[in-house]
């Protein structure tokens, strides 16, 4: 494969490690824990593996391990440092035995079920260091959930010696490593399951679990692209830019970006539903502010709008729901002619909803109905809300025009980010904090742990003094409402109001609105002095009060 110098000089990085995980290690234990919410629901579901103490590795003395082998498997949208959380979780356990073997599972969950491996040798490992993508072995979402899944499972997991289970996944994958690891000591199968925090979105994190990993690289890809946009506007003064960016549910992306560009507008699709507010009350706010700079003879800007933001319109929300109903396995949908699809589904909604879909643009009434992913979610990465806000945004302005209360000129240019910053290449904070997860996870797996999540803390110092450890994922869970059930799952975490990175944003949105206050971050620079290479995001550093 030709490799250009930076990925050459790339390769060669050696991600830095806490001090505790530099040597040999022994398990400091901490009180039992318990879940945040439904404790004794979630101790019914997981009598194995719940209320276990949290953990923390901190020097130990040299012993000798036997040899372990591994498997591990990349699950759901591909986010920078995976890679690298498989080179330390292969560092580790050959650090604890040179025999330790491990093994990838092909495009995610899917391959333990059909016994689709490759076995990732040192010269596989070495060609992925410090590299974005899941390419080494694939992601993929199906979803482990049944008995049947878990028991084809182990008839692979046993024929290869595997001692323990990696899975690298978003707050869905973790629940069903979770469930995984309460199935697998239920049954005294001896094989352990340990998850490791993934996802762009940024929203599996608590008190334990500083970030997710690749937030902190795809936040600052979206921002040196969004710097960009705000230059050519600022330069051409005639555009409005509608930036949507990933996060399925959460706005941690759209806020962390806005935190790093000072853009004229960023959506938080948290704020708009505890306000309550309706698709037109964002469409006015947004128009309000087009037609303040336009006052100013500004008749350009930018709004950052988080993908994820049409469920969290409560009246969208309720129609969501319905349709999901409406579309499920099974229904009459499917058979029903394209063109009429629009018209049928109106027919089959209550009328408060019908009223609402018939009044959304073609375009966006059909990708309400699309398919939805493996977990029942609405594909919002397939929604155009830039588009849907834009048009609504030209409709009111003109509107206002007629009656003499917009002034200026107003022509959109739309974009999505989310797929360009998802495999990029690690930050230095990815390719350590990855690293520093997967060598954790080989020391949890060592000290026979199951059920744990792999926790790498205080981040905001340097390497050396970062905390690793495991944390039970039962105490993350609580119970919530899933096509129809009541199921144990991780607590999704959402951006908090009363939280220092949004009340930061909310102190400076008025005035970024009507100035032109834009910050161009500049692509991610992966040598050089460390207050440029090696910070985190704004939203972990304000959260820890950095
Ligand atoms: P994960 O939660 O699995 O990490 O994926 C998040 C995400 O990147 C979302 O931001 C986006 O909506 C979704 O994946 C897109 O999924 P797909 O890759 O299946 O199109």
């Amino acid at each position: 494969m030709t490799k250009s110098a930076l990925q050459i000089a790339r390769a060669a990085y050696q991600p830095k490690l806490p001090k505790a995980l530099k040597g040999a290690v022994k398990v400091q234990e901490g009180a039992p824990t318990q879940s945040v919410a439904d404790q004794e629901a979630i101790k019914a579901l997981f009598p194995n593996t719940y209320g276990m103490p949290m953990i923390q590795f901190v020097e130990g003395e040299a012993t000798a391990f036997p040899a372990i082998n591994v498997g591990v498997i990349l699950s759901g949208g591909q986010a920078p440092g995976g890679h690298n959380v498989i080179s330390g979780l292969f560092d580790g356990i050959k650090a604890l035995n040179k025999d330790s073997r491990l093994f990838g599972f092909i495009l995610g969950p899917g391959g333990l079920v059909d016994h689709n491996y490759k076995e990732l040798t040192s010269d596989i490992i070495d060609e992925y260091r410090n590299t974005g993508g899941f390419d080494i072995i694939g992601s993929g979402r199906t979803k482990l959930e049944k008995e049947d899944q878990f028991e084809k499972g182990l008839e692979i997991i046993k024929e290869l010696g595997i001692k323990a289970l990696v899975i690298i996944g978003g707050d869905d994958s973790n629940t069903n490593a979770c469930v995984l690891a309460e199935y697998y000591a239920a049954k005294k199968c001896g094989v352990q399951v340990i998850g490791c925090p993934k996802t762009i979105d940024g929203d599996l994190k608590n008190e334990m679990i500083e970030t997710s990993f690749g937030f902190d690289t795809a936040c600052k890809v979206y921002s040196e692209v969004i710097g960009n946009i705000q230059r050519d506007c600022n330069s051409s003064r005639k555009y409005w830019h509608f930036i949507k960016l990933m996060g399925r549910s959460a706005s941690h992306i759209a806020l962390e970006c806005a935190l790093q560009t000072q853009p004229n507008i960023c959506i938080v699709s948290e704020e708009v539903e505890a306000k309550n507010m309706s698709l037109d009350d964002v469409v006015t706010y947004i128009a309000q502010a087009v037609a303040n700079r336009a006052a100013q003879g500004n008749n350009f800007g930018t709004v950052l709008i988080p993908e994820g933001l049409i469920e969290f319109i409560p009246a969208m929300k309720k129609l969501i729901a319905e349709l999901n109903d409406l579309l499920a396995e099974g229904s009459e949908f499917a058979m029903i002619k394209k063109s009429a699809q629009r018209e049928w589904v109106i027919s089959k909604l209550s009328q408060e909803n019908a009223a609402i879909y018939a009044s959304l643009p073609e375009g966006v009434a059909r990708q309400l109905t699309l398919d939805r992913d493996p977990h029942g979610n609405v594909q919002v990465s397939l929604i155009e809300t830039e588009k849907l806000l834009s048009d609504m945004v030209a409709v009111k302005l003109a509107q206002w025009k007629e009656e003499g209360k917009f002034v200026g000129k107003f022509a959109a240019q739309h974009h999505f980010f989310g797929y360009e910053g998802r495999c990029a290449a690690p930050s230095n904070y990815d390719a350590d904090y990855c690293y520093a997860l997967g060598y954790t996870a080989s020391m949890l797996i060592a000290n026979g742990k199951t059920g744990y999540m792999s926790s790498v803390r205080n981040t905001t110092a340097p390497a050396e003094e970062w905390i690793a450890g495991g944390v039970p994922i039962t105490m993350m869970m609580n119970m919530e409402r899933r096509h129809g059930e009541m199921k144990p799952v991780i607590q999704k975490a959402l951006v908090k109001l009363d939280g220092a990175p949004f009340k930061a944003f909310a102190a400076k949105r008025d005035e970024w609105a009507i100035e032109t206050a834009y910050v161009y971050p500049g692509p991610i620079q992966y040598f050089g002095p460390t207050e440029v290479c090696d910070q985190p995001t704004k939203t972990l550093a304000l959260e820890q009060g950095k």
